[in-house]
């Protein structure tokens, strides 16, 4: 990548086509994520993307370190996945009735996760959660969610809800519209914190359907579980007879192949899935024991439905990148993450300016802060004036950073060693400028 200087406050077409936007779309964007508004910029329109690249439609390149939200583990148009969904689309774009590719994921999924039985697929992570949320009330007959700060699992109702990280506050409405009944039912704590999770469990015995968790949190920017963390959640979600639910649409198949559970050996009753078992095209899956997922209508009294779930091109490209995962793969996305991480933290400490990297696999995120983040309460202390800087000067030498403090970003097997000294460069040259 040729060194870049782009003029972030004078993208003239993505400036045009976003005034566009704004008058039919709220907002002009489709997601609140990519309106980049905690940047304090307007968002950047697209117009292609190939490998560890994206161009925007002022002709900018940019190296992604978003790639779809993690979607993209091998980047932008790997030639297998373009192949497999050119393939699919000679056969039909959609069905709406069975086909075999949807045998070939699920047996994908069900090979990769010890924990999965039987798996449903949908059509994003958030119809994963809602129902992975309902089949956990049918099968314990319960109704209260806990759910931990910094934590996002989609934008259903029950899971947008938030309240103080106090024990035994039962939650507020996170959004408006979440009406007070429904979030009464979801309660908050904070992420790293047993001790409050168990006084809430002794108060609540009979009445927690299910502990729902980010396994490596990645909402937050990026914040790995304790020690023991994840395994004192399985243990009292058992003790307490709450099923336990990884939340694993970030981390499934990207920390492994069996994501966070394979790495952290902990078996979780439900695991919600989206983003890389689709390749990029709109999908999500719910999987677990057998018991819990035959509740699912036609079997059982669990009603799940969606026009377009299994489709056969998100089906057929979520197959084909899921079958160029393997242990070499991984090794190369925590190598190189690892390198980039360790040099960004070498230049942080050359330079003094002080940064906390979080990383797990091949997920990663910076916070300007002092100490080390662990938690939602600690990951708001950090400098997000500092961060905003910092992104507008890496998005200007075409750094394509998540734009936000709160996620994180996501190497793919498309990034070369070049591509890492560049940015590398990019990187200190925007600390020692904010
Ligand atoms: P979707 O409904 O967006 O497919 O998935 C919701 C979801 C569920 N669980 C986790 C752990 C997630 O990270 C997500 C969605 N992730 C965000 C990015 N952090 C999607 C980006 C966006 O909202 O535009």
């Amino acid at each position: 990548m040729q060194e870049t200087l782009i003029n972030i406050k004078d993208l003239k077409k993505s400036q045009e086509l976003y005034q566009k936007a704004c008058e039919l779309i709220p907002g002009g964007v489709n997601s609140p994520v990519r309106s980049f508004k905690s940047v304090e910029l307007e968002p950047i329109f697209i117009s292609k993307a190939k490998g560890q690249y994206i161009w925007d439609v002022d002709q900018n390149k940019y190296l992604d370190f978003v790639n779809s939200w993690g979607a993209l583990i091998h980047g932008h148009l790997a030639n297998e996945v373009t192949e497999s969904i050119q393939n699919a689309l000679a056969k039909g774009i959609s069905y709406g009735a069975s086909h075999e590719n949807e045998i070939e994921l699920a047996q994908l999924v069900v090979n990769s996760f010890p924990s999965i039985e039987k798996v449903r697929l949908v059509n994003s992570g958030t119809e994963a959660v809602m129902t992975a949320i309902r089949l956990a009330r049918a099968y314990t007959n319960r109704n209260k969610i806990i759910k931990f700060s910094g934590c996002y699992h989609g934008h259903a109702d029950v899971v947008l809800s938030m309240s103080g990280s106090g024990v035994s506050t039962l939650g507020l409405p996170g959004s408006a519209g979440v009406t007070k009944n429904t979030a009464s039912e979801t309660i908050t704590l904070p992420y790293n914190n047993i001790a409050n999770l168990e006084i809430l469990l002794s108060k609540y015995p009979k009445e927690i359907a299910a502990i729902i968790v980010e396994p490596v949190v990645g909402n937050c920017g990026v914040i790995p579980p304790s020690e023991n963390f994840l395994q004192s959640l399985r243990d009292l979600s058992t003790k307490y007879k709450c099923l336990l639910i990884f939340d694993e649409v970030i981390t499934g198949f990207r920390l492994s192949k069996g994501g966070a559970q394979l790495k952290y050996k902990i078996k979780s009753d439900l695991t919600t899935l989206g983003k890389i078992i689709g390749g990029g095209m709109p999908i999500g899956a719910v999987g677990g024991k057998k018991e819990i997922m035959n509740l699912l209508a036609p079997l059982g009294t669990v009603y799940q439905a969606g026009t377009l779930s299994g489709n056969p091109l998100s089906v057929a490209c979520g197959i084909a990148t899921l079958k160029l995962l393997n242990e070499e793969t991984y090794t190369y996305l925590e190598s190189t993450t690892n390198y980039l991480c360790d040099e960004m933290k070498k230049i942080s400490l050359d330079t003094g300016v002080k940064i906390q990297i979080n990383k797990a696999g091949s997920m990663f995120s910076i916070f300007f802060a002092d100490s080390f983040v662990y938690d939602y309460e600690s990951a708001k202390k950090s400098n997000t004036q500092k961060f905003i800087r910092f992104f507008q000067n890496m998005l200007s030498q075409g750094i394509y950073w998540a734009p936000s403090q709160f996620e994180s970003n996501f190497v793919s097997t498309a990034l070369k060693k070049e591509d890492l000294e560049y940015t590398l460069k990019a990187f200190k040259k925007s600390i020692l400028e904010i």
